[in-house]
């Protein structure tokens, strides 16, 4: 990585001698105004990868995407262009950082940036947060909070597809989540033909987990680990109003959109994909996470293992980073009274308050 320092008597100059010296690929590491003989001016410092900086620069030169020799997979994965664009707003937010004033905001807003910076809320985040409440200081947070963190909760009334898959890494719960949600349907719907299928290729006791619990609810169970066992469950998806798929954690450097591609799951309408996560990865971890799980499937993010956390910044910063929203939240390592639909109000306490869904449904009580 070469990383420079420019300046120039504004913004706009300092970043016209970062594009002239860098190309387009440069990515903006800080800005800042300076003082200097001449008065006011802007200090950028900005960094390029060589490798990506071959044919990009200066005005008018290619990017090496465009150049000869084999076009990159970024340009054919829309996920990857979607990464490629949060890239972009990140180092846009980084320009505006110098201009966060805490006294812009009424006092009760500030106490709201400040609590979510404890809870680890990351930079993009409260960036984007700071600038919608410093437009209005009578506005209330949570109406921002909640276009960063939407949810839509887990009800087949709302979820229209037929094939809910789940998805993500080792060991977060997503066997036990799929059970859990299964047998809410079932209990909501008790006539609704469900099918649960483990499709973890035998890496793990989810398969007889899954297995044990279907036969006990009356939920159909197939094992799907291979493309052409997956064949025959979509064969037979006209005998099921729900079919729920159990995917392994990917291993290495694998890619949620291969291993789907590798099944034979590509995209189809009546198909979500949703990302299961627990609040103990570090951010390099969840921004990987982000990366490797991207894919036009991916329709939600399921947050278990709530009542193990001590802090709920995560749920935030991965809704901005895969702008997706929260569709379930678990709350125990049981089976029963252990997970729920996602609500905006479920969330708010628990960011705000620390108090798990299954404590507000007592409350309420
Ligand atoms: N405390 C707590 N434990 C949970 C929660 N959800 C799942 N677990 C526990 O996490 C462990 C792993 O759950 P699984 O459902 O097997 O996780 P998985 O992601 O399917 O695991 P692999 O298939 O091995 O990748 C089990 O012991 C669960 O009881 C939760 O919300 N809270
Ligand atoms: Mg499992």
């Amino acid at each position: 990585m070469h990383v420079k320092t420019f300046r120039g008597s504004d913004v706009q100059a300092a970043l016209a001698r970062v594009k002239a010296e860098l190309g387009e690929d440069a990515i903006i590491l800080n800005t800042k105004t300076v003082r200097s003989g001449s008065g006011k001016g802007c200090e950028i410092t900005a960094a390029i990868d060589p490798r990506s900086s071959a044919g990009s620069k200066g005005k008018g030169g290619s990017s090496s995407r465009d150049g000869a020799g084999s076009p990159q997979q970024l340009d054919e994965n829309p996920a990857d262009w979607a990464c490629e664009w949060r890239h972009i707003k990140d180092q846009l937010m980084a320009l505006v950082k110098p201009q966060l004033n805490m006294d812009d905001l009424s006092p009760r807003q500030r106490v709201a940036i400040k609590y979510l910076e404890r809870e680890e809320v990351d930079m993009q985040v409260l960036l984007r947060v700071f600038l919608d409440l410093k437009a209005n200081p009578e506005r209330p947070i949570l109406p921002v909070l909640e276009s960063v963190a939407p949810c839509y909760g887990f009800e087949s009334k709302k979820w229209l597809q037929k094939f809910h898959i789940f998805a993500g890494p080792h060991g977060v719960g997503k066997t036990l989540s799929l059970i859990r949600l299964a047998l809410r349907e079932k209990q909501a719907r008790p006539k609704a033909r469900i099918c649960v299928v483990a499709a973890d290729q035998g890496q793990g006791k989810g398969r007889l987990v899954l297995r044990h619990y279907a036969d006990l609810s009356g939920l159909a169970f197939r094992e799907a680990g291979s493309a052409e066992e997956m064949q025959e469950v979509l064969k037979e998806s006209s005998k099921f109003d729900l079919i729920f798929i159990d995917l392994p954690g990917l291993s290495g450097s694998a890619t949620l959109s291969e291993h789907l591609t590798d099944l034979g799951l590509t995209d189809n309408r009546e198909m979500a994909a949703h990302l299961v996560l627990a609040p103990y990865f570090s951010a390099s971890q969840y921004a990987q996470i982000a990366k490797r799980y991207a894919c036009t499937l991916l329709q939600s993010l399921i947050w278990t293992k709530l009542d193990e956390a001590c802090s709920f910044g995560a749920l935030l910063n991965m809704a901005r980073l895969t702008e997706l929203p929260v569709s379930a939240l678990s709350f125990g390592p049981g089976l029963k009274n252990s997970i729920a639909p996602a609500q905006s109000d479920m969330l708010w306490r628990l960011i705000f308050k620390h108090t798990l869904p299954g404590h507000q449904a007592e409350q309420a009580a």
